[in-house]
């Protein structure tokens, strides 16, 4: 396998209020990893709209996301932040890949089946084919690294596979139009960390979601501090103290997510946790991690509110971001083209 150069991309769907999932499982490492990689976060408009999104409500959380990116602490001028829906390559990507892509490999991806549910004759094709577009959007930059929580691992399984197709199936042309033997790299998922996967705080079985029909699920980027306090009061827990151990949170769902949302906030281990709260009740750990949750998560919520009203400033990020992000698709979409054996005059 040659050596590509390193790169990161991820992105965020605008379809509602960012939670403490979207933050612990994806934009808290999408900020470390901006130390070491050149780093591309999208804001994934075209992936939204795969379920019915209201178009004045996504044009707002289009402009949320972006705001939650800077708020967290990417820099927008050492790194790429843009909306997908800017960059056409993306879209002409994905139509190739698609056809590179076999409907098994699609029929097999378990988000899909709990999305469409028993409705499935009824969502869109959009639904149905968003892992390629998600392949796409990776390999529209030739990235190498994607961090995302444990619930996209599936997804990145399957641009592997269809980046080693394209390179399989069209070896020959890649070589005989310069480009050594591979033309894709295979992308690694980057997921690691103790909030990999933070569950529903009403069911610790289910994941933390945006569409979730109950907001004491989920705690929003942009709660106050009263909010983050009821909500963890009301978090469903099992009557047992804390354990001393981690072995034992294993058949304790919720206590084991109260416990990871802790560990990550406060850059500990699980076991460290333990340590301070092992035989302590569920209401005095949920009084320290809603302190720590408003530590943590206030200073986030407050320059999201506002930068979010700074609408120009926003619009400003995603262009100069999108010029940029353009300019790299732009090169692997000539080249997709030569080596498919599309004709370009
Ligand atoms: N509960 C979670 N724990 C850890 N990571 C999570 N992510 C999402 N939920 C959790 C990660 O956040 C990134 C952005 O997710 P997304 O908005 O693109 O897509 P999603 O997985 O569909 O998010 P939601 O909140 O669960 O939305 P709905 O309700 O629409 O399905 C990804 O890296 C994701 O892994």
């Amino acid at each position: 396998m040659p050596v590509f150069k390193e790169r990161v991309f991820s992105g965020v769907q605008p379809t509602g209020n960012l939670h403490l999932g979207n933050y612990l499982g994806a934009i808290v490492k999408f900020v470390a990893l901006q130390e070491k990689y050149d780093c591309l976060y999208c804001v994934v408009d075209m992936h939204a709209i795969t379920v019915w999104q209201d178009p004045a409500e996504l044009k707002r959380t289009t402009r949320e996301v972006t705001a939650a990116y800077i708020a967290s602490g990417i820099d927008p001028k050492k790194n790429i932040i843009f909306n997908q829906s800017q960059v056409a390559e993306h879209a002409e990507l994905a139509w190739v890949l698609n056809c590179v892509a076999r409907l098994g490999w699609l029929n097999r991806m378990t988000q899909f089946k709990e999305k469409a549910g028993k409705d499935r004759e009824n969502v869109s094709v959009g639904l149905f084919a968003y892992p390629n577009l998600m392949a796409a959007d990776i390999l529209a930059y030739r990235a190498t690294h994607v961090p995302v929580g444990e619930d996209q691992k599936q997804h990145l399984e399957l641009a592997r596979d269809i980046a080693q197709k394209f390179n399989n199936d069209y070896a020959e042309s890649i070589r005989a139009n310069g480009f050594g033997e591979t033309f894709f790299p295979l992308p690694e998922p980057l997921i690691s960390g103790p909030a990999t996967r933070v569950m529903s705080l009403r069911d610790g079985t289910k994941k933390m979601s945006k569409s979730d029909s109950s907001d004491y699920s989920r705690i929003n980027l942009t709660d106050d501090a009263d909010t983050i306090a009821q909500k963890f009061r009301k978090a469903k827990t099992d009557p047992h103290p804390l354990p001393s151990g981690v072995k034992e949170l294993e058949s304790r769902p919720e206590a084991e997510n109260l416990v990871g949302i802790y560990a990550a906030l406060s850059g500990k281990t699980a076991a460290d946790v333990l340590k301070d709260f092992g035989g302590a009740q569920f209401s005095r750990f949920k009084e320290a991690l809603t302190e720590l949750s408003v530590e943590k998560l206030g200073p986030v919520g407050a320059e999201m509110k506002r930068i979010v009203q700074d609408a120009a400033y926003i619009d400003s990020v995603l262009k100069d971001g999108s010029a940029r992000a353009r300019a790299i698709a732009s090169e692997t979409m000539k080249a997709v083209k030569d080596i498919v054996g599309f004709v370009r005059v």
